[in-house]
């Protein structure tokens, strides 16, 4: 009885639309924004100290706060909220949901918009967001009636979390945001695919799982491509079962990284533009292709007409649009990655493929070794991982040095590495790597960038200091944007238009945000300086001056085909379809 009329006085307590708000998040079990105020969210921040279970890291643009919300939701399995003001605060949100969108990250967005009144109007700061982000969100939704916004917020998780994970907007007039309403509160922390759980499919889908499997047992040269869909449904156990069953060699794609343990002696490596040559040459040589939870994108199937034309191919996919998309499919198994082949392994028989690596084996080439002077990326990986004792979760950046991260560090560690693959965002892994930082308490995290975008994001270093976040951070500095140069070296007749890229003093830079700075330059004092920021309590900066004109190979040419890797400097340029 006493509980009942309890309940009953909460339910009928009046809020104003901001507190709502705060509630609803925190019965979504969030405990953490990233943001930035202003007019227009003002209402929101005036609230926000009644609710102490919320922590608020205040940024330095609200780019960041949107990478930094997708950092936080790849490494905890759960969506990552950021808060921005309406006008250029919102418009600044665009490249974080863009990332997230294109690599499927569960965040959601709380935009301040100008009161009912004022929209139309071309009042000050104000944006049509839900426009503008129509195309990169997986929902939005403009939030007109107080009386719509605890239930608005529980549907931006639902949405953001369940399925297909993708980013969500909501856009909250400010007088919406100061208006009353009873609180209606009350419901169950929804989780999406990370939670462990995975649901049998559906009995009609039986006969494409028997196909499957019979796909398996008959091939000669199959292999598995496994995609961050991997990561995403928690399906470590099940893809290393499936492989360790049949002996299959494993492929990850770069958003795959680290969803199979790189010591497994039937882990490949990395397909496509930059990928390995014996795992595309594989790829152009197998009869079947096991695809887990990826797309086909084009940087991983080089040019579409000449990829993998001996293999039939078994596509696993949450979401049924990406089933023959790219590539046709044999057959296709919508769901998780995990349910799906909790589904498939019963019908998998043990079988070998010993002849089949055999001969992939023998298609391992040397490494091109092109770093004449400077740093090997390689060697100053290899010293992160002592340092970290292999415990360490890398966030990269975007260009060379992201390659180089992708294919040279042994991941042994479930969801270990986290990039920005789809939209290729230079400046996610600063802040990014806040969030992840924030979601992995007492995990050594270190952002590795290159020269060019480190300066997109350097800023958040203020943020780290203010709130006590001990990222490590790695700066890659070739003197280029090294990636952009190689394509110029390549296909533009070494025409280094807008590429050098002119550095500021790190170690100073270091000082004045009050962080430890290191520059080294010696092979000989990277395993002293690499531990001394792994022991620095809060956050630090090492520079590591890397070969300036380094290329990373191989590489497929834009357009062409797994077939026709670049395998070293080339004499003369190259033509790019
Ligand atoms: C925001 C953004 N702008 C431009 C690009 C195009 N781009 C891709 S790689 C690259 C160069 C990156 O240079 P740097 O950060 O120094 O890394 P490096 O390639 O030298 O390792 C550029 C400009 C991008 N991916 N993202």
């Amino acid at each position: 009885m006493e509980v009942t009329s309890r309940e009953s006085r909460v339910a009928s307590e009046s809020l104003t639309g901001s507190q709502i708000l705060c509630r609803a998040l925190l019965e979504e079990g969030v405990d953490l924004l990233f943001g930035y105020p202003g007019g227009a969210i003002m209402p929101f921040y005036h609230a926000l100290p009644e609710f102490p279970g919320l922590r608020h890291v205040l940024v330095r643009h609200e780019q960041a706060a949107a990478h930094a919300a997708d950092g936080y939701a790849r490494a905890s399995g759960r969506a990552g909220v950021c808060v921005a003001t309406s006008g250029p605060g919102a418009t600044n949100l665009v490249t974080g949901l863009a990332t997230a969108h294109m690599d499927n990250t569960p965040v959601v967005a709380i935009t301040g918009q100008v009161s009912r009144a004022m929209m139309g109007r071309d009042a000050f700061q104000e944006t049509d967001i839900i426009g503008i982000t129509q195309p990169i969100t997986k929902h939005n939704r403009l939030v007109e009636d107080v009386e719509e916004l605890a239930e608005a917020v529980r549907e931006a998780f639902q949405v953001a979390q369940e399925g297909r994970p993708g980013p969500v907007l909501i856009d909250i007039p400010k007088d919406v945001q100061n208006a009353k309403a009873e609180w209606k509160g009350g419901k169950a922390v929804r989780r999406y695919g990370r939670s462990g759980e995975s649901t049998a499919l559906p009995p009609h889908r039986h006969t494409a799982l028997e196909e499957a499997a019979r796909l398996i047992a008959e091939s000669q040269r199959p292999l598995i491509m496994a995609g961050h869909g991997v990561l995403l449904s928690n399906a470590y156990v099940e893809l290393r079962t499936l492989a360790e069953r049949t002996g299959i060699p494993v492929i990850t794609t770069l958003l795959g990284i680290s969803g199979f343990p790189e010591s497994h002696p039937l882990h490949l490596g990395m397909p496509g533009m930059h990928g390995e040559v014996h795992v595309n040459r594989a790829i152009q040589q197998a009869d079947l292709i096991i695809g887990l939870g990826l797309r086909f994108d084009d940087r991983v199937t080089g040019n579409l007409a000449g990829f993998a034309r001996n293999a039939k191919v078994i596509h696993v996919e949450l979401d049924p649009s990406e089933i023959g998309k790219n590539v046709p499919v044999a057959v296709g198994l919508v769901g998780d990655v995990r349910s799906v082949l909790c589904s498939l392994l019963p019908l998998v028989a043990p079988r070998k493929c010993d002849p089949w690596r055999a001969e992939i084996q023998s298609f391992v080439r040397p490494r091109e070794e092109n770093f004449r002077g400077g740093l090997s990326p390689d060697a100053i990986l290899g010293s992160i991982d002592r340092a970290t004792g292999g415990r360490c979760s890398i966030v990269s950046d975007v260009g060379q040095h992201q390659m180089w991260v992708a294919k040279l560090y042994r991941y042994q560690h479930p969801n270990s590495h986290i990039t920005s693959g789809g939209l290729g965002t230079m400046g996610f892994a600063v802040p990014a790597a806040m969030g992840v930082a924030l979601a992995r308490p007492g995990e050594p995290v270190w952002a590795i960038s290159g020269d060019g975008g480190f300066q997109m994001n350097m800023q958040e270093i203020a943020t780290m200091v203010q709130e006590g976040i001990p990222v490590k951070m790695a700066v890659f500095n070739n003197g280029y944007l090294g990636m952009v140069r190689q394509w110029q070296q390549f296909f533009h007749g070494r025409r280094y238009s807008a590429t050098p890229i002119w550095s500021p003093d790190y170690v100073r830079l270091a000082q004045a945000y009050g962080i430890a700075g290191w520059k080294v330059e010696s092979a000989a004092d990277l395993d002293d300086t690499v531990r001394a920021a792994v022991a620095e309590p809060g956050p630090a900066l090492v520079e590591f001056m890397i070969e300036q004109e380094a290329n990373v190979f191989p590489m497929i040419p834009p357009g062409g085909s797994l077939s026709e890797p670049i395998e070293g400097e080339p004499a003369t340029p190259l033509v790019s379809a």
